[in-house]
């Protein structure tokens, strides 16, 4: 892990990524998280969106939190393209990651997605010398509030294989979107500590 600190300004930069399939709600969780977070803790939030609304190449929020060994992390957290064909610039946004949000969408038509999505994951963190197994990663279950949404249970049995940790959601209404943003923090500042 390559991990930025910067001494003489006291700064530590740590990379969350939100992944996911097309459509999960990731690029909502930033935007909930842009809404809710002091203007003094949080830079400004950078969408790029095709005129259908879909994130092309990424999103980017800085949001500024804690304490690591006296130095006050900054938290740069990304969202990807979901849309199948934005391979490249998945691995590019998973270019240094230190912890990642797997925003799944609950739907049960979407199963397939989050699976494969799950699987792209994980080979483009082979890329960056991780794997899913050894890497901290949070499970968030969106778009609880559908009708067509499966059972937690159920979709913990499916996607949670690794048995991380684990959020409902309703990003659209910011249900679960803040608790989630802590548990990142959690797991990767967790992980941080255990190898520098
Ligand atoms: N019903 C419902 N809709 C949601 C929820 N979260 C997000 N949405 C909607 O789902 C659509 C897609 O959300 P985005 O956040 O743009 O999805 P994305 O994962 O960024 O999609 P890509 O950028 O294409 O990868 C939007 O219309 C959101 O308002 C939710 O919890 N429930
Ligand atoms: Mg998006």
């Amino acid at each position: 892990m390559i991990v930025f600190i910067n001494w003489a300004q006291k700064e530590i930069n740590l990379k969350i990524v939100y992944y996911g399939p097309g459509l999960s709600g990731k690029t909502t969780n930033l935007e909930y998280i842009y809404s809710q977070i002091s203007p003094a803790c949080r830079g400004e939030l950078v969408t790029l969106k095709t005129r259908e609304e879909r994130t092309l190449y990424f999103d980017f929020l800085q949001v500024e939190f804690g304490n690591i060994k006296g130095l006050r992390p900054k938290f740069n957290l990304y969202t990807i393209p979901g849309q199948i064909y934005y391979t490249e610039s998945r691995r590019i946004i998973l270019r240094s990651v230190d912890g990642v949000v797997f925003v799944a969408d609950s739907q049960r038509d979407r199963m397939d997605d989050n699976l494969e999505s799950l699987l792209d994951l994980e080979q483009n963190l082979n890329r960056e010398d991780h794997s899913l197994e050894y890497f901290p990663w949070i499970l968030q279950l969106n778009k609880q509030d559908l009708a067509s949404a499966s059972a937690t249970a159920e979709l913990q049995e499916k996607l949670n294989f690794l048995n991380v940790p684990t959020i409902p959601a309703i990003a659209s209404r910011g249900a679960g979107v803040l608790e989630t943003l802590k548990l990142a923090i959690q797991s990767t500042i967790s992980h941080v500590h255990e190898t520098v």
